[in-house]
C-alpha cells in the first residue's frame, strides 16, 4: 500500500552538516519527498510532538535536544514506507543500528540519532499534520 511518514534530520545531524547525505540516501533509497522545510521547535512543540512518551525518564532530555537546534522534517511517501523506512533508518540506539543503516553512520547515541521516524500509520497522519498544512505537501 502506498504510505506517507514523517521524518525529522535531528539537530545534531544538521550541526554535522550531514542534511545533504541522508536526504540523497533517502531518495536514492526510492523514497519521494513530499513536503519538506526547516524549522527550529520550541520547547513546548517538542513537548507536544513526543507527548506519547511523556511519563518516560528521557521526556525532558529528548524534548530539550529536539528544541536545541534547527531540523529538517520531511513527508516521504512509498509503498509500504512506514515500517521499511524504520528498517531502512536502524535501530534507535546507533551502537546497536545494522551497518550501513542511516542511524549507525551518522547517530551519536540514543538521543543523538540522527533522524526520527513515524512508528505507526496513526502516528504518522498525526506527525504530518503537526507539522504540514496541505498546501505544503506536493
Ligand atoms: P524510535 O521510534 O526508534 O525513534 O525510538 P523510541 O520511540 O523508543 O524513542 C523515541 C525517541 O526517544 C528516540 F528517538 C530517542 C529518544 N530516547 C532517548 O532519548 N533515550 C532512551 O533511552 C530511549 C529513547
Amino acid at each position: 500500500m502506498l504510505e506517507q511518514t514523517l521524518t525529522i534530520i535531528k539537530p545534531e545531524c544538521v550541526e554535522n552538516k550531514h542534511i545533504g547525505e541522508v536526504i540523497s540516501r533517502i531518495e536514492k533509497a526510492g523514497y519521494r519527498i513530499r513536503g519538506m522545510k526547516m524549522l527550529t521547535l520550541s520547547r513546548r512543540d517538542a513537548e507536544i510532538f513526543y507527548q506519547v512518551h511523556r511519563e518516560r525518564p528521557f521526556y525532558g532530555e529528548l524534548t530539550e535536544y529536539m528544541s536545541s537546534g534547527p531540523v529538517v522534517v520531511m513527508v516521504l511517501e512509498k509503498e509500504n514506507c512506514i515500517a521499511d523506512f524504520r528498517r531502512f533508518i536502524g535501530a534507535t540506539n546507533p551502537a546497536e543500528a545494522e551497518q550501513g543503516t542511516i542511524r549507525a553512520d551518522f547517530g551519536m547515541d540514543i538521543q543523538r540519532n540522527c533522524v526520527h521516524a513515524s512508528d505507526s500509520p496513526e502516528n504518522a497522519v498525526r506527525e504530518i499534520r503537526f507539522f504540514f498544512a496541505q498546501r505544503e505537501l506536493v
